[in-house]
């Protein structure tokens, strides 16, 4: 199959995704890991000693520009969650978070897959939220082929495995190259209230499908974090839960490497987090060490203020080094507002990237000292979990537990609140079942759990029907949408003059949104600002105005707010005018090209302006003035009379005269200008010396008027003038 790759320069195209859909096939199956080099990596001035390859391509850290553009990459590999329910909108997230570093793209349902049971078709949106069909996975694995090709390293494309439809579900993965799910039978005992026997059943079989498709498990235990009144409180169940997981998984046949355990810091500030996040880490780390870590923020005290994410997600990643964590998940920015804003995903990546890089190779540095009380607690939270499981065995095994509420429980074990989650062995979805099967059972399938009679003279399951779907994919039977209505197509052509036509509108979820964000601060208390800010944004014509974060800054004074809103208009991109981009050589160039000539100027404020800041500020190193790049200036002062600007050019041998005029009123800058450029005229050096004018009313444009080389505004530089004086140096032939 030929499909075309991606142009850097061009949005993806959607329509061409789904060109041929039906044909399409996963290229490879099962997990990818980074490759780390053992030596380390050298990038720019700097040797990282636990980074993974760098992409080909890819955008760094903000700061990166400083360092020869360098974007290290975690040894780790790096998790981001989408959640906008539309593939189509989702695949070019993927698309921007794989270029900062994402190689592991869950994609969740927004309705609870869990209350499915069965496989839906084609792509809807329903009343209840967009179940995982088909043809969602497969344009987005499809999807996430290009992507790596572009950025140059395989990605994981990951969704779940639960609810009755488990196997099923496991079925379409493992049919579509699905490279990453969660499969844990508690969860969907504990939180979606399926049968207990039926959920493990369903996950002998489901984990088997995603053995033989090699597709990496992650496990549900953190949810209990999530849902426990205190998650810190829960360490040795959660021990627990992960150990039953990786025992049944085991037992079913999946390999160790992979299984993945959940884990999640259970605490955050202003709680001591490490006193208790690093003991849990290093515990989980000494009982699960054949298993790998996938670490995750707790979603449970994310407020929504997207800076306090950040910083306790920074703790979470210095952790997540120091216990050698093998994924880190990156979902968290937006999981307080629930609001999956594209450049959210990106955040929670850079946290990561910006912790990796910084705290590199840390563990050669500083060692974890296991004498003082880090050892004793971690060992006295395994005492809890090894003394959990023991009640556990002696109450009859996991499902007399679970009936009797042991998970979930509030308390610090041993202790209990009496308030876990109890369900009843024979009640749940699915009860009753469970049909014992026949002892000559034959399934025509592999990847299949247990006893398979296969008849005699059959070395393989599926050969009695000349190969399963996923022996011999041709066999997967592809079913587009189902209503013409509540579709893909429709969608996209809603969306089309936004992706492919000529309107133009922001976007934080989906194509033509026109969702943005206000900040601002308000001098009031907060329900009051609270009240204006949703009055303020609808007389800025927002539409569905919502206050999504508010911090009060003194409860007097005022507050801090974010507003959402959407835009109701679309601008047309033709009536747009983009200025010429001014090209800025690179600093060595420019430095080189200054020191060859001695470059050296005069520079002061003409006509009657006392106004020096600007220039200074354009003069001297400490802001990045032409200083900087080792010009030479000779500053005449304020209010100097064009005449001595250029005696004083004359004099001194001068490459550039530099004026600086903010006062306009009777176009005195104009006037200051055009005398200046006679004046040199007259004197008989104007081809010998530069001149440069700026102030706050002069434009770009105006040189040309004035009969000046250049000119500068608002926001100029030093770099901006040391890059004019160069560009005309080189055109005259002089350096
Ligand atoms: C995460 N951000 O873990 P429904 N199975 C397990 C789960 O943990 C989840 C589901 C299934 C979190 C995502 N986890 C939350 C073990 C969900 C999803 O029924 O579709 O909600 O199941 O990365």
């Amino acid at each position: 199959m030929n499909h075309k790759s991606l142009e850097i320069n061009q949005k993806l195209d959607i329509e061409e995704i789904l060109t041929d859909l039906e044909h399409y096939r996963p290229r490879r199956k099962g997990w990818v890991w980074r490759k780390v080099p053992r030596d380390g990596v050298k990038m720019g001035p700097f040797h990282y000693r636990n980074m993974s390859e760098p992409l080909k391509n890819s955008i760094g850290l903000p700061a990166s520009k400083y360092f020869d553009h360098i974007d290290p990459q975690p040894s780790c590999v790096v998790t981001t969650e989408i959640a906008s329910g539309r593939f189509e909108d989702d695949i070019r997230r993927m698309r921007m978070a794989a270029w900062h570093g994402a190689d592991h793209i869950m994609v969740i349902r927004t309705t609870g897959q869990s209350h499915i049971d069965g496989l839906m078709e084609g792509t809807p949106e329903g009343v209840g939220g967009v179940p995982i069909t088909r043809k969602q996975i497969r344009a987005s694995r499809k999807a996430c082929d290009l992507i790596e090709d572009e950025v140059g390293r395989p990605i994981n494309f990951h969704s779940y495995v639960s609810g009755v439809a488990g196997p099923e579900v496991a079925v379409l993965f493992a049919e579509e190259g699905i490279n990453g799910a969660h499969q844990d039978p508690q969860y969907n005992v504990l939180y979606r209230n399926v049968n207990m026997y039926r959920s493990f059943v369903d996950a002998a079989e489901a984990k088997k499908v995603m053995t033989g498709a090699r597709i990496f498990q992650i496990d549900g235990a953190h949810n209990a974090n999530a849902t426990a009144k205190a998650g810190w409180l829960v360490m040795p169940e959660l021990m627990v839960q992960h150990g039953i997981n990786c025992a049944f998984s085991v037992a079913v046949g999946m390999d160790k490497d992979l299984i993945g355990l959940s884990t999640v810091p259970p605490n955050a500030p202003p709680a001591p987090k490490l006193w208790y996040d690093l003991p849990y880490a290093v515990a989980l780390r000494e009982f699960f060490s054949d298993f790998k870590m996938r670490a995750q923020q707790n979603t449970r005290y994310i407020e929504a203020d997207i800076e306090e994410a950040i910083r306790t997600h920074t703790v979470d990643t210095l952790i997540s080094m120091l216990t050698s964590a093998d994924i880190q998940s990156t979902i968290t920015p937006d999981e307080g507002r629930n609001v999956p804003w594209h450049y959210n995903n990106i955040r929670g990546i850079q946290t990561v990237k910006q912790t990796w890089a910084a705290l590199d190779g840390i563990k050669e540095l500083v060692s974890l000292n296991y004498n003082g009380p880090l050892g004793e607690m971690a060992r006295d939270l395994k005492e809890r979990a090894v003394a959990f499981l023991e009640e556990v065995i002696e109450t009859g095994g996991y499902f007399a537990a679970v009936e009797k509420g042991f998970f979930v429980d509030s308390a610090r074990y041993p202790e209990r609140n009496g308030d876990g989650i109890a369900r009843d062995g024979k009640g749940g979805v699915g009860a009753g079942s469970i049909v014992p099967r026949d002892p000559d059972y034959f399934a025509p399938v592999c990847s299949h759990f247990g006893e398979n009679h296969l008849p005699e003279g059959l070395t393989k399951a599926c050969d009695a029907i000349d190969g399963c779907t996923l022996c011999k994919p041709e066999k997967i039977a592809y079913i587009d949408e189902l209503d013409p209505e509540d579709s893909a197509n429709k969608r996209l052509e809603a969306t089309y003059p936004y992706r492919k036509g000529t309107s133009i509108k922001p976007e934080a979820e989906w194509a033509g949104d026109g969702t943005i964000l206000l900040q601002f601060f308000v001098p009031q208390p907060e329900d009051l600002a609270a009240v204006y800010g949703v009055e303020m944004a609808k007389k800025l014509g927002l539409q569905d105005p919502e206050v999504v974060n508010l911090q009060v800054m003194h409860p007097a004074e005022g507050c801090f707010l974010e507003v959402k809103g959407k835009v109701g208009f679309d601008i047309d991109i033709r009536t747009l005018k983009v200025p010429e981009k001014e090209v800025i050589l690179p600093e060595d160039e420019l430095r080189e090209a200054v020191k060859k000539i001695g470059l050296k100027v005069v520079a002061g404020t003409v006509g009657e302006d006392e106004h020096s800041v600007g220039l200074r500020e354009i003069l001297d190193i400490k802001h990045g003035g032409i200083e900087k790049y080792g010009v030479k200036y000779h500053y005449l002062g304020t209010s100097v009379p064009i005449s001595k600007m250029v005696d004083a050019a004359i004099e001194t041998g001068a490459h550039a005269i530099l004026i600086s005029t903010i006062i306009s009123h009777n176009d005195t800058h104009r006037a200051q200008m055009r005398k200046l450029a006679e004046l040199c005229q007259e004197k008989g050096i104007r081809e010998r010396v530069i001149l440069i004018a700026g102030g706050t009313q002069v434009s770009r444009e105006m040189a040309a008027e004035t009969g000046l080389d250049a000119t500068f505004g608002r926001g100029t530089k030093g770099i901006h003038v040391v890059n004019a004086m160069v560009k005309i140096l080189k055109a005259r032939g002089a350096v």
